[in-house]
């Protein structure tokens, strides 16, 4: 094992204050640890290995804090990540909390919800920058509707793109420097929620004023939510020059937003996560959106941190060890992967030459593809034996 799964900065870890902050509250139950101190956060991320925190505005500063008392907090804040090396990896806006927001916040009715919030959303984005935050996400929670028949969904998206389109103008103007990454959610806290998968995302940015500025911030829970493939939506978004920040969690299909410990659901698609995120070589932020079971303690918090990033590390050592096992490599080349690689179409073909590759189909059924080794082979892998 070449990684001795210690985590060091370099491998780019890191929290949400919210994350490690969950005092275990939930729809049915009042919390049950008590709140970490943003400041202790960091001190204590950073005797873990951790490289940095992200935040929400309210994370760091709650709503209604005197102007004087936020300074004040921020500046402690800001000393924390100076004396610990820590740095922020992301910042959003909570647009989701206040009650005002409970029809929307950039596509409430209300427009003077929609002007409040993209207010509120500059604010914190000068936070953010601030803080020396290069990825602004925003999570639209609210952007959606119970009563479907209350928004034309057409309005709502040209709502949603107004105030992207304003922020990031003035994310420019500020001379801010920020990528902004759009995460997408198919349900929950709304019964549905616009821009809910990674495609829908992919395509309203393409409709922007500044497409290149604008990103994805995909979720396992989000995806895995819908049923889709997570490394297939991570997939796109690479292909796409898009994957500009990483929500890791785990999920099991057809619940509610679980937002487990990473590798703690499903682990087979968290390896396979893992490979392409390694094989094509992300190097921004491995975010961890995800919070400890309701039932730990303050030290069960710290448990749940360790754990997120030791199972990356491990995946990532079972990748490299898969793909450098003969037996793997001779499993790919029956399967044909990296045929894949190779255009279909050579340059001297003509309709014709297509046309008569048509005759070949009764041929081309004959042929196994060596998925049953192959997959095993992974299994093998993930368990260890191999
Ligand atoms: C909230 C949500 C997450 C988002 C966060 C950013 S807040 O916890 O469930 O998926 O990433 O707003
Ligand atoms: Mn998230
Ligand atoms: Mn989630």
């Amino acid at each position: 094992m070449s990684h001795d799964l210690q985590p060091r900065p370099e491998d780019r870890f890191t929290f949400g204050l919210w994350t490690i902050g969950n005092p275990g509250r939930d729809p049915f139950g009042l919390p049950t640890r008590a709140a970490v101190d943003p400041a202790d956060s960091v001190r204590r991320l950073a005797e873990l290995g951790a490289a940095g925190v992200s935040l929400h505005d309210d994370d760091l500063i709650p709503h209604g804090t005197p102007a004087a008392e936020a300074e004040r907090i921020t500046a402690r804040f800001a000393t924390a990540l100076r004396e610990t090396g820590l740095h922020v990896g992301m910042a959003t806006t909570n647009l989701f909390g206040h009650p005002a927001f409970k029809d929307g916040a950039f596509t409430s009715n209300d427009r003077g919800v929609r002007r409040a919030a993209i207010g509120k959303a500059m604010r914190s984005i000068d936070l953010g920058a601030r803080l020396g935050a290069k990825v602004y996400v925003f999570w639209g929670g609210r952007e959606g509707v119970e009563a479907g028949v209350a928004k034309d969904p057409r309005d709502a998206l040209e709502r949603y793109r107004e105030a992207i389109d304003t922020l990031a103008d003035y994310s420019v103007t500020q001379g801010y420097g920020l990528r902004f990454a759009l995460e997408p959610k198919p349900n929950e806290p709304r019964g549905d929620i616009f821009l809910p998968t990674v495609g829908h995302a992919l395509h309203f940015i393409s409709t922007l004023q500044r497409p290149e500025m604008v990103g994805v911030n995909p979720e396992v829970a989000h995806e895995t939510m819908a049923g889709l493939s997570f490394h297939h939506a991570v997939g796109q978004a690479l292909w796409a020059g898009k994957l500009f920040h990483i929500d890791l969690n785990a999920q099991r299909i057809g619940r509610f937003d679980q937002d487990y410990r990473f590798g703690a659901e499903d682990l087979k698609e968290a390896f396979l996560l893992v490979r392409l995120l390694e094989r094509a070589g992300y190097d921004g932020p491995l975010h961890f959106d995800a919070h400890p079971y309701r039932n730990e303690d303050a030290d069960g918090v710290w448990d749940f941190v360790r754990g997120c990033m030791r199972t990356y590390l491990l995946l990532a050592e079972r990748a490299r060890t898969f793909d450098a096992l003969p037996e793997v490599r001779e499993a790919l080349a029956a399967a044909g992967a990296d045929e894949l690689a190779q255009p279909t179409v050579a340059s001297g073909d003509s309709p014709d030459t297509l046309e008569r590759a048509a005759d070949e189909l009764d041929t081309l059924a004959t042929r196994g593809y060596a998925n049953e080794r192959l997959d095993q082979l992974l299994v093998e892998v993930l368990l260890g034996v191999r």
